[in-house]
């Protein structure tokens, strides 16, 4: 590794803290989102990740599904959620979801990513029938599915607590729960960008509570709108403080605003030295999370490589179908093969280790192969 030089003399103090294993406070964090010494910050980044993970950078072969894009919550930073009637709104018939899942399968998927919309009249029950019909169709892929938003929208239509909501998505198959819907958790911001949405305070104790009963779950948070560096940081240290106390955080993911087709169109998007910043001051702050995830989906993989050498440890997945940020605007592809996701890592200058949901490495030697395609014309080759 190179020497560290600083340029802003605001980081050194940081610095001392950083290299001797010292918690970083809000202050702090607020500095380094504010610095354009964006070398000496990746620098920091780098050494944190390189001391927990070494050379290694994951990733995973794992399939999104979104059941559906119907929503009640209309939430201005978002271009999927549609009213049930207008153009382009769907729903999933539960079969089309299961061959969906089958043929994630057979690419040799170890993980469905399953989130969806806020739906009015879908009952608590279809939710429940997906993830019993998965589990028995696909029993060796890693169900992630609903975000805590979902979970306080199933507690509500259901009349249930949200300790019994979620012991019913276990039941029925769910093994742990995506990072999705956090946004900033700040209320001036929410009521701007989410109004209708599970409060900061309600994420939180959602995710308090999937931890309790042995959910464990990812976090994210949505950068790059209206929010100030200050709620940025409260942000991470929420997510923090609630680490300590669970230690039920899997991964951390940063999700750059994409404004197209958004009711924030008029927003610029976020820029790469904010997308690798994002990076290197959540590897730093959150020093109880282990893996800081580069989405590429969201990142561009151009943007997700470099992010290896500024934070981040893992490239996430082959993804496969994605509609949350193709529909606000994202140019990215959809899928990605696992070759692609091995030499992007390796040009990076990292060694790529296949993951399931929750790190552990997976051996393509010991599984069983992946079953016959009954219709080859549909297969994608990972
Ligand atoms: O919850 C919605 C965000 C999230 C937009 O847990 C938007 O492993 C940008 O949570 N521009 C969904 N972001 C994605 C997500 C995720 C992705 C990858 C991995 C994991 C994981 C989780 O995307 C939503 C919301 O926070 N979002 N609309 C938008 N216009």
């Amino acid at each position: 590794m190179t020497a560290l030089t600083i340029d802003d003399a605001r980081l050194k103090p940081i610095a001392a803290k950083v290299l001797t294993g010292e918690r970083l406070d809000l202050d702090d964090g607020i500095a380094l989102y504010r610095t354009p010494d964006l070398l000496a910050l990746g620098w920091l980044a780098n050494h944190v990740r390189e001391q927990r993970h070494d050379n290694i950078c994951y990733f995973n072969v794992n399939r999104h599904i979104n059941p559906t894009n119907v929503c009640v919550a209309h939430c201005r930073l978002c271009a999927f959620g549609r009213s049930p009637d207008a153009p382009g709104a769907y729903t999933f018939a539960l079969e089309e979801i299961w061959q969906r899942a089958e043929q994630g399968v057979r690419e040799g998927a170890t993980e469905f990513h399953l989130v969806g919309g806020l739906h009015p009249d879908l009952p608590f029950e279809y939710f429940l029938d997906l993830m019993r019909g998965l589990k028995k169709r696909c029993p060796g892929v890693h169900l992630k599915a609903f975000t805590m938003v979902e979970v306080g929208y199933f507690a509500r239509i259901a009349k249930l607590s949200i300790r019994d909501t979620l012991l019913a998505l276990k039941d029925a198959g769910v093994d742990s729960l995506p990072g999705g819907g956090a946004e900033i958790f700040h209320p001036r911001v929410r009521k701007v960008i989410c109004d209708h949405k599970t409060s900061g305070q309600q994420w939180l104790n959602i995710a308090r509570t999937a931890h309790q009963v042995g959910l464990r779950s990812n976090a994210t948070m949505l950068y790059g709108h209206i929010e100030t560096e200050e709620e940025r940081v409260e942000h991470l240290l929420a997510l923090r403080e609630l680490q300590d106390e669970t230690k039920g955080f899997v991964a951390f993911i940063p999700l750059a605003f994409h404004p197209e087709n958004t009711a924030l169109s008029h927003l610029p998007k976020p820029s790469g030295f904010a997308d690798l910043k994002s990076i290197a001051v959540a590897r730093l702050l959150l020093d109880n999370f282990d893996h800081i995830k580069a989405y590429w989906i969201m990142l561009t993989p151009r943007i997700a490589q470099i992010a290896l050498r500024f934070g981040a440890n893992d490239l996430d997945g082959t993804v496969v179908e994605e509609k949350i940020y193709h529909d606000a605007g994202a140019t990215t592809e959809q899928f990605t093969s696992r070759a692609e996701l091995e030499r992007l890592i390796r040009e990076a200058g990292r060694v790529p280790v296949e993951r399931d949901t929750l790190y552990r490495a997976v051996d393509r030697s010991r599984m069983p192969p992946p079953p016959a395609r009954p219709d080859a014309s549909l297969s994608i080759i990972v």
